[in-house]
């Protein structure tokens, strides 16, 4: 599957190295207003090549906006996104096309499928998640503009390197998405040392959205948690996804775990604001883990589509930590599930009136 979403339905298309990457967003909200321009600081934020930390491929990440579109505002006719790959360099995946790189998806393409492109990693590259980000870009509008709801994210943890300090002010001003601006030259010299190693490190990544109001989310099957862990975890190279206080919670009492209700606010959000797959009205709090990149140059065992015993070593330009340039990419899809939520709520539940007691959530959330 390459679709995801049921009112708000996103497909993308396209590989590393083939000629363009693309996405159709089909059931978006009429009268959006949008332009090329809205794109560009989110790809931005995601792009390879922004800092020595991450790869270096160079890409322009130009949207085209193809169609669904008149006079600047979306018509409800599906919107389609184009980006052309302008800086891709096969030959650095001649040596490897014929073998599979130990913790990557090399593998499993093939079995599944008989057939892979390996430029680049094909559909299975990082690059696949450009469209993600593009297409959430509607998404956050919307959620802005109509609910008041923000999404943002950032780097908790690489390696065993975790944040002293926190402040949102700074997470947008360093090339990690760091909270303390203290420690930036530290990740400097740790991600200097790690890529001169030629090994790679993982990461954590939290995402916040405030503003959800509460009501959005699906009972049983579409559970508003259920739903993001899915779309967390899709994301390339994520391994684990915590919703709320996640796996700590195997170690809590309820008197700890449950979020106390006074008529003024929510006492804590252990729950991450969802009980019962649906939004309380707190902030909606969610952890992913990102493995380590498998892409080495350090030479690993390993073996060609023969099943003959080889030594692979990954040359080209790769990230040393995936988990650096996620965070707009987590963010993408937290916007995109609540977007296509919302929708649903408001088709299925949008006559309800607002009921009281409507508490908020804790001022510092
Ligand atoms: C990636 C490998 C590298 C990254 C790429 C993701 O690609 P290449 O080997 O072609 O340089 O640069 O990331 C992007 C291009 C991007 O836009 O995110 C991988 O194997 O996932």
């Amino acid at each position: 599957m390459n679709s995801f979403g049921h009112l708000f339905r996103v497909t993308t298309f396209g590989e590393s190295h083939g000629v363009a990457i693309g996405c159709v967003l089909d059931g978006c909200p009429p009268g959006i207003a949008l332009q090329a321009q809205d794109f560009r600081r989110d790809l931005d934020r995601r792009a390879t090549g922004k800092s020595r930390h991450t790869s270096a491929r160079h890409e322009a990440d130009e949207v085209e906006i193809l169609s669904g579109m008149y006079e600047g505002l979306t018509t409800g006719a599906p919107i389609a996104l184009l980006v052309r790959n302008t800086d891709a360099r096969s030959k650095d995946y001649g040596k490897i096309a014929e073998q599979f790189r130990p913790g990557h998806a090399d593998y499993t393409y093939w079995h599944k499928y008989g057939i892979r492109d390996p430029r680049g990693g094909g559909r299975s590259s990082a690059r696949e998640t450009t469209m993600r980000v593009a297409a959430a870009v509607i998404a956050r509008k919307w959620l802005a503009e109509r609910h008041g709801v923000t999404v943002r994210g950032y780097l908790a943890q690489l390696g065993e390197i975790v944040p002293q300090g926190f402040d949102w002010d700074v997470v947008e001003d360093n090339p990690f998405f760091w909270p303390s601006a203290e420690q930036v030259p530290v990740l400097e010299s740790y991600m200097d040392a790690l890529r001169k190693s030629g090994d790679s490190v993982g990461a954590r990544v939290n995402v916040v959205a405030d503003g959800v109001p509460p009501g959005w989310g699906e009972p049983v099957y579409g559970k508003l948690d259920g739903e993001l862990a899915a779309a967390l975890m899709s994301i390339n190279a994520v391994k684990g996804v915590e919703i709320g206080d996640g796996f700590a919670a195997v170690t809590q009492l309820g008197t700890q775990h449950r979020d106390l209700i006074t008529p003024e606010c929510f006492l804590s959000n252990h729950a991450g604001g969802i009980l019962g797959g649906i939004s309380t009205g707190q902030p909606i709090t969610a952890s992913m883990v990102f493995k380590p990149t498998s892409s080495l140059r350090l030479p690993g065992a390993t073996v060609d589509v023969s099943g003959a015993e080889v030594e692979v070593v990954t040359t080209g330009r790769h990230d040393p930590c995936v988990g650096i340039r996620a965070t707009p990419i987590a963010e993408a899809m937290m916007a995109l599930v609540l977007m296509d939520q919302a929708m649903r709520h408001r088709a299925q539940c949008g006559d309800v009136p607002a009921m009281q007691p409507r508490i908020p959530g804790q001022v510092d959330g």
